[in-house]
């Protein structure tokens, strides 16, 4: 409370009535690392999608349907309202409750804004709300004075992915990217896109490989500026980016995008900052609107991508067999809780050399934890694995190795003792709608929105849902959610082939337990040209005690059995004598 009374303090200073703190950080990753954590210093609150509003009177916070009881616990004391987005949000509130006549000023970094969001603050009906860019961060000021220490960032190595794995050098990379720019210049914002241009990774995020940074691209030239802190880019790294790529320290791009003067700049609003926007206004730049254009070059892995991605997948399902074994082993005389079991998951997974960190924090949720969609246990939630219920545990891992770089994601629900009837059925619905999309073919031009329902008709039938996007993109030894790509009821971007994608419906009775199943799978080119399928990439067997056989037909059968016939062949070899009984069984064929 007391960095929330500074805070206010601070507002009085600079004359304003509020002040804007988003999650974001200047990158606008999903993960935001640690010394900008602002929003999570400030208030307490440790989800992933927050802002809040300190205001001199009212103070509001505003989060997704997923955080809704994680806010009201951690925050819930420290502000008048808790808003539910999309049907609540920061703009509705100030509408209808801000009727003042004088001028209302809120202020916010506009580093931490996209141009997209201040143009939806500024197309507030109450003309009388102003929204202000301050230039000191409020929450910085705050937050580097005793007895608050700010995290000095980490001056982690940036690393380069060598073209046998990337199957495509860098120089390829930038001059087809320069080829295909509408302007003289294009600026790049996210550093997974910065990433892949250049091919290379940093170990800047927890979880996704990163080197946070921006970049420019010269289309006369066909060359590249890499802005980042160059304390992260040995000699070693510099002399492989050659010199198509310069490095330079990012406080000396704003000097660079003044000059830019006249000249055509290509850049995306929504992951562009007001702040950097604002610049190449005021300095006369010709700005062009268009999509970042390498997110769907990226999300359109090559053949040795995709190769290195499907190693990856039998790594991490070794691991998977070897874990499920153990569970099954310990179920009955450890005391084993969602902590411990995640704990020993990674356990497993990090005896791989070429295991390089998980791809997100494991969702193991037991019981009724199992229903809420992104739950992370914590000590006083960790529930113990006993009894009879469902263990819904959701995982993944970056690989980084010659032949097997690759992301994986994947959902197993596991019966602990017997599971009723209606779990088994609505598991097997669960499973019917994973099989009708993997087993899908489709024209292309096809797009996600419109294979959506393939994994919801079973469900749908008997009046049920679940409320989250059957699939999302995956990158090669990236962000584990990427786009353009997706499935959902939304999702308007064609699959292409060598988009990677979660196939991941669920079932969820608050209160009782959860159900989802999730592989990964690659969209590749049909036997008839114009057609497009899957491939499933992900290696572990699916709950056989689970199922209830009587309501899966013969296709659906035998996709089971295949897949399972699959993992036996490539995952047996690589278990111990006892690991491989296990597999044998959990692998058998359904009549
Ligand atoms: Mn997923």
């Amino acid at each position: 409370l007391d960095k929330i009374i500074k805070l206010k303090n601070l507002l009085k200073k600079y004359k304003l009535d509020g002040y804007f703190v988003p999650m974001a950080d200047e990158f606008f990753c999903e993960y935001v690392p640690e010394q900008s954590r602002r929003l999570e210093f400030l208030t307490g609150f440790t989800g992933s999608a927050g802002s809040c509003l300190v205001g001199l009177k009212n103070s509001i916070f505003e989060t997704d349907g997923r955080y809704e009881l994680q806010a009201q616990s951690q925050v819930g004391s420290l502000f008048d309202k808790i808003l539910i987005t999309p049907k609540n949000n920061l703009i509705n509130w100030l509408e209808q409750n801000i009727n003042t006549k004088s001028v209302f000023k809120i202020g916010f970094d506009a580093k931490l804004i996209s141009q997209k969001q201040l143009e939806k603050f500024e197309n507030i009906a109450n003309k009388n709300i102003k929204f202000v860019a301050i230039s000191q961060n409020l929450v910085d000021e705050v937050w580097q004075t005793k007895p608050h220490q700010k995290p000095i960032e980490k001056l982690n190595q940036a690393f380069a992915i060598d073209t046998k794995i990337a199957g495509k050098t860098h120089i390829q990379k930038i001059a087809e990217m320069s080829e295909s720019l509408q302007a003289e210049y294009c600026l790049l914002t996210l550093p997974e896109s910065v990433c892949w241009l250049l091919n290379i990774r940093g170990r800047d995020l927890p979880h996704t490989p990163f080197l946070l940074g921006y970049g420019l691209i010269n289309k006369k030239n066909k060359s590249v500026i890499l802005y980042t802190n160059t304390k992260k880019i040995s000699a070693g790294l510099s002399k492989k980016l050659g010199k198509n790529v310069e490095l330079k320290n990012l406080e000396e791009m704003e000097r660079d995008l003044k000059k830019l003067k006249n000249k055509s700049v290509q850049i995306c609003p929504s992951n562009t900052s007001a702040y950097f926007y604002n610049l190449l206004q005021k300095s006369n730049v010709k700005i062009i609107h268009a999509a970042d254009p390498c997110l769907l070059p990226k999300a359109c892995k090559n053949t040795t991508e995709i190769n290195g991605i499907r190693q990856a997948h039998i790594i991490d399902g070794v691991a998977l067999c070897k874990f499920f074994y153990w569970l099954n082993n310990n179920i009955k005389t450890k005391k084993l809780d969602e902590l411990n079991i995640a704990d020993k998951l990674e356990e497993i997974r990090k005896n791989n050399k070429d295991f390089f960190s998980l791809s997100f924090d494991t969702i193991a949720g037991f019981g009724a934890n199992g229903a809420i969609i992104h739950y992370r246990a914590d000590k006083n939630s960790n529930k113990k694995i006993s009894g009879n219920n469902l263990l819904l545990l959701d995982s993944g891992a970056q690989y980084f190795g010659a032949n097997n770089t690759g992301t994986t994601d994947v959902t197993r629900t596991i019966a602990i003792g017997k599971p009723s009837t209606e779990q088994k059925r609505n598991f097997t619905l669960v499973l019917k709608g994973h099989i009708a999309l993997a087993n899908a073919k489709f024209i292309k031009g096809t797009n996600g929105s419109q294979l959506d329902v393939l994994a919801r008709k079973f469900l749908w039938a008997e009046d049920k849902d679940y409320a989250h996007g059957t699939g999302h993109g995956v990158g090669h030894f990236f962000n584990v959610h990427e786009g353009p790509q997706g499935i959902s009821k939304y999702n308007q971007t064609p699959l292409q082939a060598g988009m990677v994608i979660s196939n991941e419906p669920g079932f969820y009775k608050a209160g009782e337990y959860g159900i989802r199943i999730e592989n990964l799978v690659v969209v590749k080119q049909s036997k008839n040209d114009n057609f497009l399928e899957f491939e499933t990439l992900t290696k572990a067997p699916i709950d056989l005690s689970l199922i209830d056989i009587a309501i899966l037909d013969k296709s659906e059968k035998t996709w089971l059995n295949n897949y399972h016939a699959q993992i036996a062949k490539e995952i047996m070899p690589l278990l111990n004598k006892n690991e491989k009984a296990w597999l044998k069984n959990a692998t058998k064929k359904i009549l």
